[in-house]
């Protein structure tokens, strides 16, 4: 085991005796939601895995130590503390780690941490892509690539249209990581069910999931695999609702000459400030729903 990985004993027993677990993120209690509503999401996101039959594993970077499986105390810390967490993608992991520091694992670093632990799948609210304009400022989020290069299968509502799904589809294509959607074919948009972009599979059961994910283990490729899992139709938002708030906050962080790894959080927070809160229910409830959907899949990887 890595020097500088801490398996929490509850996820250890678990992965010690074969049985389900599913990994989580901690950018998403850090930076994507406000404080308390993320810690009460978290631990909510934690006891959906647990009635679906597996053990969740909350993963981050704490005081320099990579770890899967957060007590209560962990989560809250990183909830309260915020933005004052640094937001941890790939190429901070040895800067964290070096100084003890404390870090929010994205998409890439959970997926580095769970497959360090061994955990297979995990569950989350949307991933990073390409970013519009990318063609000029080279804005793609680390996340691609790693689906690219760690066999981890990553259950997700989609992408924001803060992102260009076109180019991130493409960007996808090319890196061999198969885009699926889970009774659906279209790409769901994360507060919408739809994007108008086609994913590469429609895949309608856990089982099914668990099969895809096992050959492409066995044919030993590399990489993750997306599953992409549009939000319940009750709590999807108005098309035009959130198209309006996107187009703002896409022009307030050009305005603002917002750059870089603060682009995401930046346009993420002020979505939810234009919506007035109503996009951050849609959000709690599609990331409740990823969560149940990958432990229903961890228990399939399982059997
Ligand atoms: N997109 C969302 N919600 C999120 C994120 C993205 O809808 O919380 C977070 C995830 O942690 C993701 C990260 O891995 O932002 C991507 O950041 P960037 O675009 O800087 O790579
Ligand atoms: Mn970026």
């Amino acid at each position: 085991m890595n020097q500088y990985l801490d398996i929490s004993p509850e996820v250890k027993a678990a992965l010690d005796a074969g049985k389900p677990v599913v990994a989580l993120e901690s950018t998403i209690i850090s930076h994507g939601m406000p404080y308390p509503k993320n810690v009460d999401t978290a631990l909510r996101v934690e006891q959906t895995i647990r009635d679906n039959g597996a053990t969740p594993a909350t993963i981050a970077v704490i005081g320099g130590r990579l770890k899967a499986g957060l007590s209560r105390g962990e989560i809250e810390h990183l909830g309260r503390a915020g933005r004052a967490v640094a937001k941890a993608s790939r190429r901070d992991l040895p800067a964290l780690v070096a100084r003890g520091a404390d870090g929010a694992t994205t998409v890439t670093t959970t997926m580095i941490i769970a497959h360090m632990a061994g955990i297979r799948i995990f569950a989350t609210g949307g991933i990073g892509g390409v970013h519009r304009g990318a063609e000029t400022t080279m804005d793609i989020s680390a996340d691609l690539e790693e689906l690219a290069q760690t066999p981890v299968m990553v259950v997700c509502a989609g992408a924001k249209s803060i992102l260009d799904l076109g180019l991130t589809l493409e960007y996808l294509e090319t890196k061999g990581v198969p885009v699926i959607g889970y009774g659906t074919e279209e790409l769901p948009a994360f507060y919408t069910r739809q994007s108008g972009f086609g994913v590469d599979y429609r895949v309608d059961s856990p089982a099914e999931l668990a099969a895809m994910f096992r050959a492409q283990r066995a044919l030993d490729y590399r990489g993750g695999m997306l599953v992409t899992n549009p939000i319940p139709e009750r709590y999807a938002m108005p098309k035009a609702v959130i198209d309006a708030a996107i187009e703002q906050a896409l022009a307030e962080c050009e305005a603002q000459g917002v750059r870089g790894k603060e682009t995401t959080p930046f346009l993420l927070a002020r979505v939810v400030e234009l919506t007035g809160g109503e996009s951050l229910e849609s959000n709690i409830r599609l990331v409740l729903n990823n969560a149940a959907l990958a432990a229903k899949t961890a228990c399939e990887l399982a059997r």
